[in-house]
């Protein structure tokens, strides 16, 4: 298989001349979701991104950043990040034999996701802050210094997740009437955004899918209309109070006749648990969001029996196992002891 971004290369900037930088990413299952199809009367896909090598969508940004970064010259890369940029930055960047430097918001990283990004040699500091304040470092530090950021500001990062549209599209036969998928820097649908009108004036689709959005209710600037200064939710990854990619997501809502909307983590945590019960989807609290305000759109009466919905689940359920522990019951402790496992159970001969 050639890598993702040779695959598509004729919609990218990349060239004959382009080191690729690939780990595997990209070909994810698009699966479809009975139970969630029911639930709301219409046609549900998953998009499942956590199938992605490090786990999230970010793979696909992150192997035209760092191949484009490489093409210029290499040198250290940069992000800030609430983990899965950190964790998809840290494995390129050692691939392509480049220094990652890393800003994380202190303590608020699930656990998978730093394990990743040190497990990989990247250089990681832990600021007392939010993420937008690391970012904005990261700004600061990359216009001063010699070091490539790879946040979703980085053009080719936005450019290397269009390759999500292309895809469902090559998946489906057809694009989607709806796509569903969590909103935190607002760099993924963006690129969304912009991958389907990239096929779509290619002419490898005809009808362009309206966009569906959805914030934490703690951590909803686009919602509210105003950065917040201290974004809070369970959905860590999510957890971001002044977006980067503000304009484009709106720009994403408004010409696709979409829209952004705030879900509970009340709500959260419900899709999150629905996913793996019904579907038996492990997804992380985030990629939760997008499902959850599907759900609840559904139950407004909003979707037609002839429409599909593509939801994106943006990360792996494994990055998170104290979120998903902390939403379940605690196995029961046992002797070894095959009749109390038997009774406990309530098997009956
Ligand atoms: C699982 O890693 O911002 O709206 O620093 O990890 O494009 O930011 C992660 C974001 C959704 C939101 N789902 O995407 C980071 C970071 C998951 C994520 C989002 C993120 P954007």
């Amino acid at each position: 298989m050639p890598a993702l971004i040779r695959k598509y290369s004729e919609y990218l900037s990349v060239t004959d001349a382009t080191p690729v930088v690939t780990l595997g990413e990209g070909d994810t299952p698009l699966l479809p979701a009975p139970a969630l199809s029911r639930q709301v009367g219409a046609e549900v896909y998953l998009k499942v991104e956590g199938c992605n090598p490090t786990g999230s969508f970010k793979d696909r940004g992150m192997t035209m950043a760092v191949s484009k970064a490489l093409e210029s010259g290499g040198g250290a890369v940069i992000c800030a990040s609430t983990g899965n940029t950190a964790a998809s930055a840290a494995a390129y960047a050692a691939r392509a034999g480049q220094d990652c430097l890393v800003l994380l918001p202190a303590g608020k990283v699930a656990m998978g996701k730093l394990a990743q990004a040190v497990l990989c040699g990247a250089k990681v500091v832990a600021i007392k802050g939010n993420f937008d304040q690391a970012l904005e470092i990261v700004r600061l530090l990359s216009k001063q210094y010699p070091v490539a950021m790879v946040n979703s500001l980085n053009p080719y990062r936005i450019e290397g997740q269009t390759t999500g549209a292309f895809e469902i599209v090559d998946q489906l036969g057809a694009s989607p009437t709806y796509q569903a998928m969590p909103v935190g820097n607002a760099g993924n649908i963006s690129a969304y955004w912009a991958g389907y009108q990239r096929y779509h004036d290619a002419g490898r689709m005809k009808r362009m899918p309206k966009m569906l959005g959805f914030q934490a209710a703690g951590a909803a600037p686009l919602v509210l209309g105003e950065p917040v200064s201290d974004p809070e939710t369970i959905a860590s990854a999510i957890r971001i109070g002044n977006p980067a990619g503000w304009r484009t997501a709106i720009e994403a809502r408004d010409q696709s006749g979409g829209l952004i909307e705030m879900v509970t983590d009340e709500e959260i945590v419900a899709a999150y648990r629905d996913l793996g019960r019904q579907e038996g989807v492990f997804c992380e609290p985030a990629s939760a969001a997008g499902v959850a305000g599907m759900l609840r759109l559904g139950r407004q009466g909003y979707f037609n029996p002839g429409d599909t919905i593509v939801c994106i689940l943006t990360g792996h359920g494994l990055k998170d196992p104290e979120t998903a522990l902390s939403v379940s019951p605690e196995p029961l402790a046992l002797p070894a002891d095959s009749a109390q496992v038997a009774t406990h159970f309530g098997l009956e001969r």
